[in-house]
């Protein structure tokens, strides 16, 4: 168990991850609730003691870099495991509607559930190549129109409530997300924010008090964030998820373990 567990959280380059047999599968979900058990949630943080700011980021970056890189296909798979609807193993729920949908309902005509970038991947343009736009801690199953409709907007309060995902709103220049996952939005920002640093061939992505940012690598309002974050603290789905992605590419969020890291770096 050790041995794998540290095997888990070596740097995998994808060619490795296609030449083996994935370790995770659409199986049982009983893999998914059982973390790679020999580095404990402590043991994980190890040197980030008494440190806060951006000596804290840099820290968090430093070991939340140490991850497997999944390829776009992979993700299909990867989300029916991290966002399994607890109630029924067959279905995944979604981001914005909050609707369980069938594992198999994915793709890209109207009512699937297709592969949302939290973070819009135009904000840096860093695509769905291996990397960014293929890291699981903000990928999320959401309804295919829904998705449209959120774009590549910025996040604050406000807007006109979207017709198919009740309690999301959005105007010209931002979404809001429904409150049961503000929270969840929130952290998953501050992580790409923390974990991207302009290192392994990607964009130092960043978090600002701005809408609008375009295809610039920043995304707004962090102000806003951090108040959702705290509004929204993690629930149990939004653990399980943090444990069965670091089963899967070996690299935990720092703000569901620790919420209080989110005000003592932003
Ligand atoms: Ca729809
Ligand atoms: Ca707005
Ligand atoms: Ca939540
Ligand atoms: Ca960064």
């Amino acid at each position: 168990m050790l041995t794998s567990a540290r095997r888990a959280l070596a740097v995998v380059g994808v060619a490795a991850l296609a030449a083996t047999t994935p370790t995770w599968t659409a199986g049982p979900a009983s893999a998914a609730t059982s973390p790679p058990a020999a580095v404990s949630v402590a043991d994980y943080y190890a040197g980030t003691e008494g440190l806060t700011g951006l000596p804290l980021k840099n820290k968090l970056n430093d070991i939340v870099s140490t991850q497997s890189v999944l390829t776009y296909d992979q993700v299909w798979d990867a989300l029916r495991r991290t966002d399994e609807d607890p109630a029924n193993p067959n279905n995944v729920i979604e981001l914005y509607t909050g609707r369980s949908t069938p594992k198999t309902n994915n793709g890209g005509d109207v009512d699937n559930w297709n592969r949302e970038h939290v973070w819009a991947k135009s904000h840096g343009d860093f695509g769905t190549t291996p990397g960014p736009g293929t890291d699981l801690h903000h990928l999320r199953p959401t309804d295919v129109t829904v998705n449209a409709d959120r774009g590549n907007l910025d996040f604050d309060n406000g807007g006109t409530q979207n017709d198919e995902a009740p309690g999301n709103y959005a105007d010209g220049d931002s979404w809001e997300p429904r409150d049961a996952v503000k929270g969840d939005v929130a952290r998953m920002i501050l992580y790409m924010a923390v974990r991207y640093d302009g290192d392994d061939g990607a964009p130092d992505l960043e978090v600002n008090d701005q809408v609008n940012n375009g295809s610039a690598p920043y995304h707004g309002r962090v102000s806003v964030l951090v108040a959702w974050s705290a509004q929204d603290p993690p629930d149990a789905f939004e653990q399980r998820r943090n444990e069965t992605v670091y089963a899967i590419q070996g690299n935990r969020n720092p703000f569901v373990d620790r919420p209080e890291w989110v005000e003592a770096i932003f």
